[in-house]
C-alpha cells in the first residue's frame, strides 16, 4: 500500500544540494548517506552558487542515478519541470511555490507530492488536496533555510500526529542525532535533515547513526 510506502521512506529523509556541502563532493555526500542509510532524498537546489540550466539537469540526473542503485525515492524540490522531464518519483513543495493541488495535476497521481507545513490549517489543506505526505517545521532553529518560519518545536508534531493520524510526517529543521528520538517519540514517521549529514565530517558515519537511532526508537 502506497501509505504504507511513503511513511516507511520518511524515515531517515535526506535534503541536499550542491550548495550545502562544503568539505566534500556532493555525490560523493550523497553516495555516503545513501550507504549510512538514508530512505529517501530529495533535490534541493537552493542558495548561492545553486546551479541552474544544464548543469542542473547534469546533476540531479546524477543524484537520481545514485538513488535507483540504493533503491531510494528520488523527490525534486519546487522545481515541477525538472522533477517531470527527470521522471523523478515525486515533488516537495512549499507554501510560497506552486500551489499543490497544480502540481498534483500536473504530475498525476503516482508520483509522490510532498507538502511543507507549519500549523494544523496548512495539514488540513495538503490532505484535502491529495499529498502524499507532509513536512513539519522548522522544529528547531536553523541556518541551513534564511527564509524559516517560526520554530514549531516537538508539540506540534504530538498535536497534529493526534489530528491527522493518517497524514505520514516528516519533521524538519535543525534536527540531529540528539533529537531524533524525541522526534519519532513524539508520532513523527521520521526525520529529514540537510547539514547533520552534508555538513558531518563523515556523513556516512552521521546518516548510519540517526538511522539506528530511528530504527531503534521505531520499535
Ligand atoms: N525547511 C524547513 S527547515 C529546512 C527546510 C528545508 C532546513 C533544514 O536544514 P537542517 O540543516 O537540517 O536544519
Ligand atoms: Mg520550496
Amino acid at each position: 500500500m502506497r501509505q504504507v510506502e511513503v511513511r516507511k521512506a520518511l524515515g531517515l529523509y535526506f535534503v541536499m544540494g550542491t550548495p550545502n556541502v562544503k568539505n566534500h563532493e556532493p555525490l560523493a555526500v550523497l553516495e555516503a548517506a545513501l550507504r549510512g542509510g538514508v530512505t529517501c532524498f530529495q533535490l534541493r537546489e537552493k542558495g548561492n552558487g545553486a546551479l541552474t540550466g544544464d548543469a542542473l539537469l547534469g546533476f540531479a540526473r546524477k543524484c537520481q542515478a545514485l538513488c535507483r542503485l540504493y533503491r531510494v525515492p528520488f523527490i525534486v524540490n519546487d522545481d515541477v519541470d525538472l522533477a517531470l522531464a527527470l521522471n523523478a518519483d515525486g515533488v516537495h513543495v512549499g507554501q510560497d511555490d506552486e500551489q499543490a493541488d497544480s502540481v498534483r495535476k500536473r504530475i498525476g497521481p503516482d508520483k509522490w507530492l510532498g507538502v511543507s507545513t507549519h500549523n494544523a490549517t496548512e495539514v488540513q489543506l495538503a490532505q484535502s488536496i491529495g499529498a502524499d505526505y507532509i513536512g513539519l517545521g522548522p522544529i528547531y532553529p536553523t541556518a541551513t533555510k534564511l527564509d524559516a518560519s517560526d520554530v514549531v518545536g516537538t508539540n506540534l508534531v504530538e498535536k497534529i500526529h493526534t489530528a491527522f493520524p493518517d497524514m505520514p510526517m516528516v519533521a524538519i529543521g535543525g534536527i540531529t542525532l540528539d533529537t531524533t528520538e524525541s522526534i519519532i517519540q513524539a508520532g513523527a514517521d521520521g526525520v529529514a535533515v540537510v547539514s547533520a549529514i552534508a555538513s558531518a565530517t563523515d556523513p556516512q558515519k552521521a546518516a548510519k547513526s540517526i538511522s539506528k537511532t530511528i530504527h531503534s526508537t521505531l520499535k
